[in-house]
């Protein structure tokens, strides 16, 4: 494999959303980088809106030996209970409707941006959001995309979004249109350097 990538994924899902509730998805062990500012600490912020869901994502790189690890911290409201595919999409557009966030990410050799006949082998795909009370929140880490200059950054010539979809991702490829990584798009926001 040209480029070797994992992404460490810790989801966790907030039943209710209490301060305490929130407090402990961010505090979720697993796959947390160090948070300190500092040198090589890049931060983006991405406010999230569809019809009656709000959110934001909060995006920090760090240096994880030679390498990047993007850690994105998503919370929302208003998303009926179940699972919610989430993706970083190739466009930093939300505007006149979601279809302007294009693709998956995937900048790749192979740049197959298709939302489902190239999942979910897209450098922008993540683990699903988990909505089981009014608040939905995750926290994951992925090697396949920085926020800092290079072949893989979301601050590419025309940005890139964070979408969440009305249906599963069903982590598998499916035909072109077929929906399986999510379908109907319900929710976008472009991604911005903070
Ligand atoms: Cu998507």
């Amino acid at each position: 494999m040209k480029h070797p990538v994992i992404i460490l994924a810790a989801a966790l899902a907030v039943g209710g959303a209490t301060v305490a509730a929130q407090h402990a998805a961010a505090d979720a062990p697993a796959a947390a980088p160090q948070q300190a500012s500092g040198a090589g600490i890049i931060h983006g912020h991405a406010d999230i809106a569809g019809e009656g869901i709000s959110g934001t994502a909060e995006f920090t790189e760090s240096q994880q030996g030679t390498g990047k690890l993007v850690t994105i911290t998503v919370t929302v409201k208003g998303l009926k209970p179940g699972m919610h595919g989430v993706h970083l999409h190739a466009v930093g557009k939300c505007t006149p409707d979601f279809a302007a966030a294009g693709g998956h990410f995937d900048p790749g050799p192979a740049g197959n941006m298709d939302p489902d006949a190239n999942h979910p082998y897209h450098m922008g795909d993540l683990p699903q959001l988990a909505a089981t009370g009014p608040t939905a929140a995750m926290r994951v880490a992925t090697t396949r995309v920085t926020l800092s200059d290079g072949p893989l950054s979301l601050f590419d010539a025309d940005g890139s979004a964070i979408v969440i979809h009305g249906n599963p991702d069903q982590g598998i490829t499916g035909e072109s249109k077929s929906g399986v990584s999510g379908g109907p798009r319900i929710a976008c926001g472009v991604i911005e350097k903070k």
